[in-house]
């Protein structure tokens, strides 16, 4: 693997890339300004790990009491070049010094135009392109909606099990996983129907009730679930179909092979807009420009956010020029929408994607992980997945023979990575899922250490459980 900095010409990495444990996770700086966040902040924020950060680069998050944490969470696959690229950080503040908005719906700046041409040019899909900008994901899915209902004159949106869309009211109607996103928010806007995904390890059913036996018989009962979902709320009635080209908070599901080709049939069939939101996936993530670049897929739409503008909140809806230019002119805006630093830190990020060192890096991180943690799959009892692309990918613990998901272990597994100072996330329907999302520009050296944590912390909470499972009750 190369370190993406010295070969995209800028100077190394300014934090050491190497893992270092000074107090206890969290310690007790953190701790203190915890108490103080209790006391300050809404309560309806989570918190993966409560360390706060001093600074972070390359692989590496510096926490306030000098500890440094290996980095297998990006942000949530935001910081893919790291969280201070010097390109970023050059662009950015060179902005900062001419000026931080005019809002492009009232004066226009040249950034804006340059991020959409990227976009028009880069994302699956040969034919003519615009783009708009917005700021964050969930921004970029509503008007992706707003957008197809505009440009067919239908109002239904077909989503998927597993999904995930946003926080937002619409979006979060288009999100499959009730708690925590949709818990007491509702009621939810209308016209949102949900189908069968092709979840290879937990497939929808055949039509004759039994279970699909190979990936074919997957990608065919899920897609044939879906043409019984259409036809039941009438396919002319569709403006849209939305989906993840691999579902991140819904568990890293990689859809059985065939499934985007074949809702690409069935959106064209129907005349549907199919809308891919690669806003997790996309962006270099998965060892391809875009996720749906490896089922040769291009959706009409295409949602990039999140990598995007390294750090920074920008989002984009890319599509055909026909369903783009559709909208009555002031349809489409925002008063954020495409900021000029953000699209400065979007124009260093492609930069630093040209010489495709970063999508071998993702490969390699691939590789690397796949060698280690794939055989956790038959060396332990409750280890039943590895998969994903590229730098996304994910460990599912379940029961190897009845699939009933363990939550309990991911958690443990989590809680374990991180006292060792690797931050890991879950993901999942059943929050049984780890996931990994380093950036793409994490040493190899880096990577191994945290892979070996992860591992050992598996392979001590599955032996744990299997002790526990093999001793006598207790009353
Ligand atoms: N579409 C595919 O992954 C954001 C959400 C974290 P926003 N995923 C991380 C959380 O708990 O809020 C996401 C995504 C996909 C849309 C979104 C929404 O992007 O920038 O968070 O609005």
């Amino acid at each position: 693997m190369t370190d993406a900095y010295s070969t995209a010409g800028a100077p190394p990495a300014a934090l050491p890339q190497t893992r270092h444990l000074a107090t206890a996770i969290p310690g007790p700086r953190s701790r203190a300004l915890h108490q103080e966040r209790q006391a300050n902040v809404s309560d309806g924020f989570g918190i993966v790990l409560p360390v706060f950060i001093e600074r972070a680069d390359g692989g590496i998050l510096q926490d306030v009491d000098g500890n440094r944490l290996i980095d297998f969470a990006s942000g949530i696959a935001v910081t893919s070049i790291g969280a201070s690229h010097p390109r970023v950080r050059e662009r950015v503040s060179a902005q900062l010094e001419r000026f931080t908005h005019t809002c492009f719906m009232v004066t226009e700046y040249q950034s804006f135009t340059e991020v959409a041409k990227w976009l028009n040019q880069h994302t699956p899909g040969d034919f003519e392109k615009r783009t708009a900008l917005f700021s964050t994901g969930a921004e970029a899915v509503e008007n992706a909606v707003k957008i197809a209902r505009s440009a067919t004159g239908r109002s239904r949106v077909l989503v998927f099990d597993e999904a995930y869309h946003g926080r937002s009211l619409l979006t979060m109607a288009m999100t499959a996983k009730e708690n925590p996103y949709r818990l007491n928010f509702g009621p939810f806007p209308a016209e949102i129907v949900r189908a069968a995904s092709a979840n290879p390890l937990r497939p929808a059913a055949q039509h004759d009730g039994g279970v699909p036996a190979s990936a074919a018989e997957v990608t065919a009962a899920a897609l044939a679930s879906v043409e019984a979902t259409l036809a039941e709320h009438g396919p002319e009635n569709f403006a849209a179909m939305v989906i993840e080209p691999i579902q991140g908070e819904g568990g890293f599901v990689v859809p059985a092979p065939g499934f985007l080709t074949g809702l690409r049939a069935i959106a064209d069939r129907h005349g549907i807009v199919l809308v891919i939101d690669e806003i997790q996936a996309g962006m270099g993530r998965t060892g391809t420009l875009f996720a749906s670049d490896h089922e040769g897929v291009a959706g009409d739409i295409t949602l990039s956010a999140k990598a995007l503008a390294g750090g920074l909140p920008l989002s984009a809806v890319t599509g055909r020029a026909e369903l783009m230019n559709a909208v009555h002119a002031g349809g489409l805006g925002g008063t954020y929408a495409g900021n000029p630093l953000a699209c400065e830190a979007a124009l260093a990020v492609f930069k630093a994607f040209e010489d495709g060192s970063l999508l071998a890096n993702a490969r390699a991180i691939e590789a690397a992980a796949r060698e280690v943690l794939a055989p956790l799959v038959a060396e332990t009892h409750a280890v039943a997945d590895f998969r994903g692309r590229g730098a996304m990918l994910a460990l599912e613990f379940a029961d190897r023979e009845t699939l009933a998901p363990r939550a309990d272990l991911a958690k443990e597994v989590a809680a374990r990575c991180h006292a060792q100072g690797v931050l890991t996330l879950t993901c999942g329907t059943y929050g049984n899922v780890i996931r990994l999302l380093p950036p793409l520009v994490i040493g190899q050296d880096l990577l191994a250490d945290g892979l070996q944590v992860l591992r050992q912390a598996v392979v001590g909470v599955t032996a744990e459980d299997s002790n526990l499972a093999a001793a006598p009750a207790h009353a």
